[in-house]
């Protein structure tokens, strides 16, 4: 079944499903939904997403004998693909391990991400009048508590690996890109927006992760520059 993408590129959660759909090896259809001219896609809010946020995954039955099937939220739509696409598995086979890797991807996205979402600066700025440094001050200040919480998660599960006679990880866990990397490198490549410098976050296996990921070609294909 063909697949339509309702993306923003620098878009956080966009990202994410990006990077997915690239290690899996699957072609679709990127459509752009500006967030900052919401005016110029009426249809995509009044009728594709009920929540109005990007992205938004298509599966379009090009017969038109099923209706088309839409998804929302970015771990739904990823967990969707991996259980429908089963080449490079973004979870580990082991349910401990996968609780780890959720456990790496839920840290970005439910507990950093959504604080920083642009729908909550807007609000920041507008009815709450906070100027731009103190916009700015927000935005870093759940970046850093977020990285720091992920570094002090990789550290544990380091030695846990060590523990178990496993190497140590390339990535977030284990030697393939996982959910976790997923939502963790386009917070990375989001963060400096706002003057954050990731060098000055003492951080090193975080970075190390994402040294590693940036190198990869499914990345390097998913990045915001190339939409
Ligand atoms: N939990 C959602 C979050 C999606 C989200 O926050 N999207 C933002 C862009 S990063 C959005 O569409 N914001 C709309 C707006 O702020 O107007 C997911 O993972 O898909």
């Amino acid at each position: 079944m063909p697949i339509r993408f309702y993306h923003f590129p620098q878009s956080g959660p966009s990202f994410r499903v990006r990077i997915a759909m690239a290690l899996k090896g699957l072609n679709y259809e990127a459509i752009r939904i500006d967030l900052l001219e919401r005016e110029s896609h009426p249809e995509y809010y009044e009728v594709i997403s009920p929540d109005g946020l990007v992205p938004m995954l298509e599966l379009i039955d090009e017969d038109g004998m099923q209706p088309t099937i839409r998804i929302g939220q970015s771990m739904a739509i990823i967990e969707f693909l991996d259980e429908r696409f089963n080449n490079h598995p973004l979870l580990p086979d082991d349910a401990l391990y996968r609780a780890h890797v959720r456990s790496l991807a839920q840290t970005i996205a439910c507990d950093l991400h959504p604080l920083n979402n642009l729908r909550v600066l807007r609000y920041l700025s507008r009815p709450l009048q906070l100027d731009s440094d103190k916009r700015s001050d927000w935005y870093n200040h759940w970046i850093i508590e977020g990285l720091n919480a992920y570094e002090r998660r990789l550290v544990e599960l380091e030695s846990l690996r060590e523990d178990l006679g496993l190497p140590p990880s390339t990535y977030s866990w284990g030697d393939t890109l996982s959910l976790a990397d997923c939502c963790l490198i386009p917070q990375l490549v989001n963060a400096p927006r706002m003057g954050l410098e990731l060098s000055s976050l003492n951080i090193p296996l975080t970075l190390g992760v994402f040294t590693n990921a940036m190198q990869h070609k499914a990345v390097k294909e998913s990045h915001p520059d190339q939409f």
